[in-house]
């Protein structure tokens, strides 16, 4: 029997990234989810604006993904991942690579967004040395940008609080600026128009440290987490041509991207610029079981199968990777993506949702709107308070039934693929109607 939360142990659990002393004080508690809705202790239906944490595209609890879940947890619990295999393994993989753009043919699969950033860097590193190339291990992230919370990755990430407690992080890491410019490019509908030279930052960072010292770069395509930032047009293609003139690895952090959340299966597909990496996770089992990947170029992926064949090409895995149930999961969320046209029906209501969004215009406190795909985030003025305004707007609307994200300054607003238009309507007024009575 499940102990209500009066009766339970409140010090046993450690909430991560979280106020836990605030949290105990009014916890918000959820039991069940259906479709676009959690249900709370209280009984109470939860509009889930935010996709859970930007992962369950599809909505909750889709009765093909719980079906294969059910299935495979009863037929093969378990499967070491080295030097054994299991079919669900490689069915997944195929199906990953398929979405991908080519020459992304190649899968190596871990269980979080975290263990794929990570994974990607060392990838990075060891292709180079693989080619001779041992010299190049410097790796250059942006400012703003998240990553995860491995050491890797927090250090190319660029969210000063996610790094400040924890020492040195790792050495030989530069820093591209951040994309969000307010001056030019407040209340951008889609991608700003202003910043594609942003990019330009790599060649002086090359200058500074020569190419052959740099192994990778990592960027989000659009920045979730940090308070939604698209990138400026024409800038991805521009790190692109970059990354390939100096022989730089590009990866692509689609963790968020993916999946359509853009109204495409990922960013590369949307803006036709394609990495060497792609990192992904969330989506992928639609937040089902935890599962992550890279999915990696064919010429990277050749240039570790060229040792000795009985030699383990590369020396990296986890207990969990590929595990049957996150694969039976991933294979049932990508069949109904497709047979549900979740990404087409994301880009179809991308117009209606970014109106929406925009209409937030002019309310109270409001300092921008931006908006890509079926992700919006509203940024409000700072004030002197221990809260944020978005902190307030974030617990008023789940008391009034709307789960969002917050971050800082600013609401993240990314809701299941499968929401309909009355319910985009009510995230929004809701969202104003909490502006107009906070100060
Ligand atoms: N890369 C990106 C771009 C992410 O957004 C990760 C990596 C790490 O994934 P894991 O699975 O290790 O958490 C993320 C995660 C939020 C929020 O509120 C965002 C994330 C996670 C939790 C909360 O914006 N993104």
């Amino acid at each position: 029997m499940t102990m209500p939360f009066a009766d339970s142990n409140h010090d046993a659990l450690w909430l991560p990234f979280t106020a836990n002393r605030q949290f105990r004080d009014s916890p918000r508690m959820l039991v069940s989810a259906k479709g676009m809705y959690y249900r709370d202790d209280k009984g109470r239906e939860v509009l889930d604006g935010c996709a859970g944490l930007w992962c369950v595209n599809a909505g909750h609890s889709q009765p093909r993904i719980v079906e294969a879940v059910q299935k495979t947890v009863a037929t093969l619990d378990f499967a070491p991942a080295f030097q054994m295999g299991h079919p669900l393994a490689f069915e997944a993989a195929d199906r990953v690579a398929r979405l991908a753009p080519n020459p992304l043919n190649h899968v190596f699969f871990c269980n979080s967004g975290s263990e794929a950033g990570d994974t990607a860097l060392k990838i990075a590193i060891a292709y180079h040395r693989l080619r001779g190339e041992g010299t190049r291990t410097r790796l250059i992230g942006r400012e703003r940008a998240y990553h995860g919370v491995g050491f890797g990755g927090i250090s190319v990430g660029g969210i000063s609080g996610n790094r400040k407690l924890y020492g040195s992080l790792l050495t030989g890491v530069d820093h591209l600026p951040h994309t969000l410019d307010l001056r030019r490019n407040a209340f951008s509908r889609g991608l700003p128009e202003h910043g594609a030279e942003l990019a330009d930052d790599l060649e002086r960072i090359v200058a500074l440290h020569d190419a052959s010292n740099i192994a990778a770069v990592i960027v989000e395509p659009l920045a979730g987490s940090t308070g939604v930032l698209p990138a400026p047009k024409g800038y991805l293609k521009r790190l692109r041509e970059i990354c390939t003139k100096h022989g730089i690895v590009l990866i692509f952090d689609e963790v968020i991207t993916g999946f359509g959340r853009l109204g495409a299966s990922f960013a590369a597909e949307k803006y036709g610029v394609v990495p060497d990496i792609m990192t992904v996770a969330k989506g992928i089992t639609n937040g089902t079981i935890p599962m992550g990947a890279n999915i990696v170029s064919d010429e990277i992926f050749e240039a570790f199968m060229q040792g000795p064949r009985e030699a383990i090409d590369l020396p990296h895995g986890y207990t969990y990777s590929a595990h049957p149930i996150a694969c039976a999961a991933a294979i049932a969320t990508l069949d109904t993506y497709a047979e549900e046209h979740l990404f087409e029906r994301a880009a179809a209501l991308t117009p209606y949702f970014e109106e929406a969004a925009h209409s937030l215009k002019g309310a109270p406190h409001v300092v921008d709107i931006r908006n890509e795909g079926l992700v919006a985030g509203i940024e409000l003025a700072p004030r002197q308070s221990k809260t944020t305004r978005a902190y307030e707007v974030f617990e008023r609307a789940f008391n009034e039934g709307l789960l969002l994200r917050y971050t800082g300054d600013i609401l993240a607003i990314s809701p299941p693929l499968i929401i309909e238009k009355n319910e985009i309507d009510r995230i929004f007024e809701t969202i104003g109607r909490i502006l107009k009575s906070i100060d």
